[in-house]
């Protein structure tokens, strides 16, 4: 089998393999690598069974500089009650590896499941990236949860809003920026050496691509974005965001351009743009709400961090009624 992520030479590590995806079980000597600056980062992927979340470290090596792609913070929704398994996780493996880590880097407000960037930017002392397009989502959330003046919509709550063809630095490791809209209108693509993050826009080739039917969200121009996407150098690594694995198969972070261009369910082969604006239109109109939209979103647009405490100093999530879905 194949690997789906490469480690440094010099790390030992035992390793699991299971259906298309390797996990680091341990690393047995977190050594300090003295390689020279690379340009294929390594990647290391957490997989969120309860939102079907990847989670990534990219770091340039052991002892290096790193960045950590859209963290899950745990949500038990009955009980609405937060955790930090996921994001603590993510932490063990940057203390393990002895990483720098600069940034956090979110592909996009997300609206299944909560983010941990502002537990883990507080955690690691980096700084928490998101697309400048967040302003527009926090313009319309704010509005849905009738947050008020205590609440500003403009990105505030970041440390930093991409631009599309924005470049910036990972250690030694080039990154760029490519605005890859459609799922929602601030998706971004986060291309770092010859590993591209591509957020919800194309799924693993049997699942598809992502739904348009968010705020702001819109097949053709999601359409638009997958081919910017597969238009990347063919050997670009791509790592998906989520993976909803039909039984047959374990969930899958990676796949190629050639994989995607020939064989995705909703964009390979001969499928034309149009073909793929009424599949999704079509497909999106029988989708349920995420089960955690609510609260996500709310968490969301605040980079990640919980609303303030009430006067008695618990914290409070709003529900608005008969807002949302098909009635
Ligand atoms: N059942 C999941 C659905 C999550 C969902 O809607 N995922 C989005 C990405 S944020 C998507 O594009 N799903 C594609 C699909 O279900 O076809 C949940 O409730 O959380
Ligand atoms: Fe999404």
């Amino acid at each position: 089998m194949q690997s789906d992520i490469t480690f440094p030479i010099q790390a030992v590590r035992r390793i699991t393999a299971f259906a298309g995806m390797l996990v680091a079980m341990e690393a047995i000597s977190p050594e300090i690598d003295v390689m020279a600056p690379r340009t294929n980062p390594n990647v290391q992927p957490f997989f969120d069974k309860d939102t079907n979340t990847f989670t990534y470290v990219v770091y340039d090596h052991a002892g290096g500089a790193a960045a950590i792609v859209d963290p899950v913070l745990d949500f038990d929704a009955p009980a609405a009650r937060t955790a930090t398994r996921a994001a603590d996780a993510v932490l063990a493996f940057v203390r393990e590896h002895a990483l720098r880590v600069e940034w956090i880097l979110e592909t996009h407000a997300h609206a299944d499941h909560l983010s941990a960037g502002g537990y883990l930017r507080d955690a690691l002392g980096a700084r928490l990236g998101i697309g400048r397009g967040i302003v527009g989502v926090q313009r319309h959330f704010k509005a849905l949860f009738g947050l008020g003046d205590q609440f500003v919509a403009d990105g505030r709550q970041f440390d930093h809003l991409f631009d599309d063809g924005e470049r910036f630095g990972v250690g030694a490791l080039d990154a760029r920026v490519l605005a890859t809209p459609g799922h929602t209108a601030d998706s971004l693509t986060y291309v770092i050496g010859d590993a591209a993050f591509i957020g919800d826009t194309l799924f693993a080739p049997d699942v598809g691509t992502a739904r348009c039917d968010f705020p702001g969200g819109d097949a053709a121009t999601l359409h638009d974005s997958i081919r910017a996407i597969l238009a990347l150098p063919e050997h670009t690594r791509l790592f998906l965001c989520h993976d909803y694995p039909p039984g047959t198969r374990g969930p899958q972070a990676q796949t190629t351009i050639a994989a995607q261009a020939a064989d995705n369910i909703h964009v390979g082969g001969d499928a034309t743009a149009a073909d793929f604006a009424r599949m999704r239109q079509a497909r999106d109109a029988t989708l349920a709400v995420p089960r955690l939209l609510l609260p996500a979103l709310q968490v969301n647009i605040r980079g990640g961090r919980l609303p303030e405490a009430d006067a008695d100093g618990h914290r409070y999530l709003r529900i608005p009624l008969d807002r949302i879905g098909r009635g």
